[in-house]
């Protein structure tokens, strides 16, 4: 070999064993440095949700019996006074942006005054530990509550919080009336037909089935009673045949029970549509679950609007004298005026002060074969949902100018009243 290759082929030798070293080192240190960087990231990040059971004393010049009953226009009204004053108090401070939700689930009567039972719900990006945030967020009340103006008049010293679990949680929420788990994000173009919904979204329905046939909807309204239309049992009255299921399909369901007593209202006289209203008890309660749970009744006075949007769920046809579906749809409608549906062109004046017309005039949102007694809802301020109306009768479905006729929940309310107590 040539002397010069002898030497060139040792150069290209020596590759200097403490370069590969360092820079196998100095890999393993940027290595290292992204891994932590990624770690802090997504820790810091990752935001964990805390729930908390708090109770708040206060003073107020109503009272008690003006707001103690849940879905009463009272009970609402001091709900969101309290909760927006809470949240307002927490915006003020380090916490701002960490508040998800402060719900007000009961009142009960205290010695000098009442106090409010409320779930407080936080999504924290910190990675404090739970009883460091107690500490802050009892501080934070105490501080805050100062400066908050009533009426109610609030005793910010009377604050106390406990930590609960999601099962605990769910459990509270799952015992108001109309709370909800899942949003309706997606928006239903088409009535007939309407979309699909996941479970928990419309926990209060039930399908009401007869020999184990799908024949009517229902609305769960507490534990043991339904709302249903009476023209469902026209033809099907014994009990013992009708069984009630409930989940977002017919087949499985999620539960089943059997029907103890059906009551129809007495106004209610075929072929007329007026008072189509009846209630049904269940042979024995069912528990109460984030995918089964009641709706809230309205009061008498009640005032759902004209031009509000409602949703009607069912089992129904997705066309006039289509079949049942096995998975429960949902349409979102809107309420319209009784002056509008009772037009020539319309219904005309065909619509009793016992009926609701919701709809489009333009067509193609609606309810159908299948979906009689089941609910048409509508949401409050906070959020909770309540019984507008019960699938009644509608000129075929989803045609233009024939919105579907419901039978108006407040104007029976005091007739489910002395039927059921609820
Ligand atoms: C029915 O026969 C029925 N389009 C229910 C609702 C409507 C029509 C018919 C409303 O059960």
């Amino acid at each position: 070999m040539h002397p010069a290759s002898v030497v060139r082929a040792t150069k290209r030798a020596c590759v200097k064993p403490w370069v590969i070293g360092l820079i196998t080192f100095m890999s393993l240190i940027v290595l290292a440095v992204c891994i932590g960087l990624i770690v802090h990231y997504v820790r810091y990040n990752q935001r964990r949700t805390y729930n908390y059971y708090s109770t708040l004393s206060f003073t107020s010049d109503k009272l008690y019996d003006d707001f103690g009953r849940e879905a009463s226009k009272n009970f609402t009204e001091m709900s969101q006074r309290i909760e927006s004053m809470v949240k307002k108090a927490f915006h003020k401070s380090p916490l701002k942006g960490e508040i998800v939700k402060a719900h007000i689930i009961r009142f009960s009567k205290e010695e000098n005054g009442v106090l409010a039972h409320m779930l407080l719900i936080f999504r924290f990006r910190s990675t404090e530990d739970p009883e460091t945030i107690n500490i802050i967020i009892q501080r934070v009340l105490h501080e805050q509550l100062h400066d908050a103006v009533g009426p109610p008049e609030l005793d910010p010293e009377s604050v106390e919080i406990k930590k609960i679990n999601k099962t605990e949680t769910d459990n509270f929420l799952n015992n108001c009336c109309g709370t909800r788990r899942n949003k309706t994000t997606r928006q239903s173009l088409r009535i007939v037909g309407g979309t699909p919904v996941e479970e928990g979204e419309w926990p209060w329905q039930a399908s009401l089935q007869w020999d184990g046939i799908h024949r009517c909807g229902a609305t769960l309204i507490n534990g043991t009673w339904l709302v249903s239309a009476a023209h469902c049992f026209r033809m099907y009255k014994d009990p013992a045949r009708w069984t009630a299921s409930f989940g977002v399909t017919l087949y499985p369901p999620k539960m089943r029970q059997g029907i103890r007593r059906i009551i129809v209202h007495e106004k209610y006289k075929y072929p007329s549509h007026d008072y189509d209203i009846s209630v049904a008890e269940l042979s024995s309660p069912v528990p109460y679950t984030n995918a089964v749970h009641r709706v809230c009744l309205p009061d008498a006075s009640h005032e759902f609007r004209p031009g509000d949007d409602m949703f009607v769920t069912g089992f129904g046809a997705l066309q006039n004298d289509g079949n049942s579906q096995n998975h429960l749809r949902q349409v979102r409608v809107k309420h319209i005026a009784t002056e509008i549906c009772n037009e020539p062109q319309v219904y005309n004046n065909t619509i009793t002060p016992r009926m609701l017309c919701a709809g489009s005039l333009r067509g193609k949102r609606d309810a159908c074969q299948g979906d009689s007694g089941g609910p048409l809802v509508s949401a409050d301020a906070r959020d909770i949902w309540y019984l507008a109306g019960i699938v009644s009768w509608g000129d075929e479905c989803g045609q233009p100018n024939k919105p579907g006729v419901y039978t108006r929940v407040t104007a029976v309310r005091d007739w489910i009243a002395a039927q059921t107590g609820i």
